[in-house]
């Protein structure tokens, strides 16, 4: 059993969240319990976004912010977004207090459900928190929710995840996620586009993902992002690139047993190296990272 995450310190004082967690690890989201501070963040950091991610950002991403309405002037009442993500996906996001257990993260994605922190940073945090908050949640992972093809892919990969939960292999998919939802890239008819949550939820990030010559871009492939370290406290030293959302969601069709069995066998590679059967896009000079 993983060690249960530390409940999230801004739990206990946080007006918004009620203090009872669900057994599933659920809060309320008590949306009109933000503070103006709290409101003023989000337009804070959504209005940065905004003015970046275009010609940056992949184009389904602002066809979601805009279906579902996720604007500038604050903090979305979930209850009113799951109303529109329920009827384009049957995707629903639900309050959580933060991180939550990898089994039980899994088994909401399996059945459609976000679990989203029902906190925003504060000031301090502007440019950098350690744990996902409401802001990287919302305005991060959920507007692509509102696409069907990575709704679908969202929903297998939790499936995959609690079937590996039993086999041992959650860091196999931790990887998956890490370079895909989180800091993927994706190729477009008009160039490289940014689709990883992490990426579009960090100002500094929208930027040296796609224009830095220190990190290295190489065509995505499931055994080599699988075998892949990343690091979790500073830009990534190599971004995936997917040929297209449908591209990602196929490879969750096969059995995953037989690559773990590969994977037992075969060494993990640092988040730099590049290897002779990489399709690279950009071979980055490191120049960041020294
Ligand atoms: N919990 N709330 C929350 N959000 C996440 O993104 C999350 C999590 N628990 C586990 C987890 N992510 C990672 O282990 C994934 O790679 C599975
Ligand atoms: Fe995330």
């Amino acid at each position: 059993m993983q060690p249960l995450p530390k409940a999230s310190s801004r739990e206990a004082d946080s007006p918004s969240g009620s203090g009872d967690v669900r057994a599933d690890f659920t809060v309320d989201q008590n949306w009109e319990r933000y503070s103006d501070e709290d409101h003023a963040i989000w337009r804070e950091l959504f209005d940065r976004q905004a003015a970046l991610l275009p010609g940056r950002v992949v184009p389904e991403f602002l066809q979601g912010l805009d279906f579902l309405s996720v604007a500038a002037e604050g903090i979305p009442d979930f209850a009113r977004l799951n109303q529109l993500l329920g009827k384009a996906t049957g995707w629903q996001i639900v309050a959580v207090p933060g991180l939550v257990p990898d089994e039980v993260f899994f088994d909401h994605l399996a059945n459609r459900r976000f679990p989203a922190t029902h906190w925003i940073r504060n000031r301090a945090q502007l440019d950098y928190l350690e744990e996902p908050d409401l802001f990287h949640d919302v305005f991060g992972h959920v507007p692509l929710l509102a696409n069907p093809v990575f709704a679908d892919y969202m929903q297998a990969y939790g499936k995959g995840g609690l079937r590996a939960c039993g086999k041992g292999a959650l860091q196999y998919l931790a990887r998956l996620y890490w370079y895909s939802v989180e800091f993927g890239l994706i190729q477009t008819p008009e160039g490289l586009r940014i689709y990883g949550a992490g990426i579009v939820s960090s100002k500094s990030e929208s930027i040296f993902a796609l224009e830095s010559p220190s990190p290295n871009r190489v065509g995505f492939d499931l055994e080599r992002v699988m075998s892949t370290l990343y690091r979790i406290d500073d830009f990534q030293e190599t971004y995936f690139v997917i040929e297209s959302f449908q591209s990602l969601f196929d490879v969750t069709a096969q059995d995953f047993a037989p690559i773990y069995e590969r994977m037992n066998q075969r060494p993990d590679y640092d988040p730099g190296v590049i290897l002779e059967t990489d399709s690279l896009l950009s071979r980055g000079n490191g120049s960041y990272h020294r």
